[in-house]
């Protein structure tokens, strides 16, 4: 696997971790209401703010171009292995959209540019028993959506934000983007898109966090 040479730096963050799963066991940051994406911009309970905070398991890849690769594989009728120029070379569109982090900040119009979920799912063909996707993350970070919420028009696998290259902290050179639901669902340092017919619920869905994950329902814990 190529992650084997990528350096990693930092520690796990064993305390952080062990602080979120108990909030996730209290019901901590649930205000108990529900809101309408169409009517609320703002989903309940968070807050806006003008920076984009970093938050991960205290490890940062450092993924070089040289060293990326996304496998795109499981239940599809192409599997693909892209290096970075392979990854460079498709199609790129570009979106605005917002980001809703369960720890309640929120941040708007962010311009991002990537490739399309859709894209990606009409070059690998999903088999019709597909149901997820499950993103894999250099730093061994998992998390899964079901395959009707990747295929969506604002889902992307992106490398620019603000029009310049996604930085490390902030998962580069590719990380998903799902802008509908919580940005855990959104891996950082992409490395394999694996389309599966049953559920594989992901580090933080195993550790109390809702299997779903939609802000407007509050799916903080589940
Ligand atoms: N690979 C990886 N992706 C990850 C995480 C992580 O620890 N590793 N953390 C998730 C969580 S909990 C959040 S809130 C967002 C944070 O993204 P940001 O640091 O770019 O704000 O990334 C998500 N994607
Ligand atoms: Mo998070």
């Amino acid at each position: 696997m190529a992650e084997d040479d990528v350096t990693l730096t930092g520690s796990i963050k064993e305390k952080l971790i062990e602080a979120k799963q108990g909030w996730a066991r209290d019901g901590r940051l649930m205000t108990g209401t529900m809101a309408d994406p169409e009517q609320a911009r703002l989903p309940p309970g968070q807050r806006l703010v003008r920076d984009w905070p970093v938050l991960d398991l205290g490890i940062e890849p450092d993924v070089t171009p040289q060293k990326f690769r996304l496998d795109l594989d499981g239940a599809v009728e192409h599997r693909l292995s892209l290096n970075y120029d392979e990854y460079m070379a498709l199609p790129f569109t570009e979106s605005v959209s917002d980001m809703h982090c369960v720890t309640q900040w929120s941040r708007y119009d962010n311009h991002w540019k990537g490739v399309s979920a859709r894209t990606i799912l009409e070059m690998v063909k999903p088999q019709k028993e597909a149901k997820f996707a499950i993103f894999h993350a250099v730093d061994g970070y998992t998390t899964n959506i079901r395959l009707d919420q990747f295929d969506q028009p604002d889902v992307f696998l992106v490398h620019e934000w603000e029009g310049k290259p996604i930085n490390r902290a902030h998962g580069g050179p590719v990380r998903m983007l799902v802008p509908r639901l919580y940005l855990w669902k959104s891996a950082k340092w992409l490395r394999r898109i694996q389309f599966t017919i049953s559920d594989h619920p992901g580090f933080w869905e195993t550790r109390g966090y809702h299997n779903n994950g939609d802000p407007w329902l509050e799916e903080r814990y589940g």
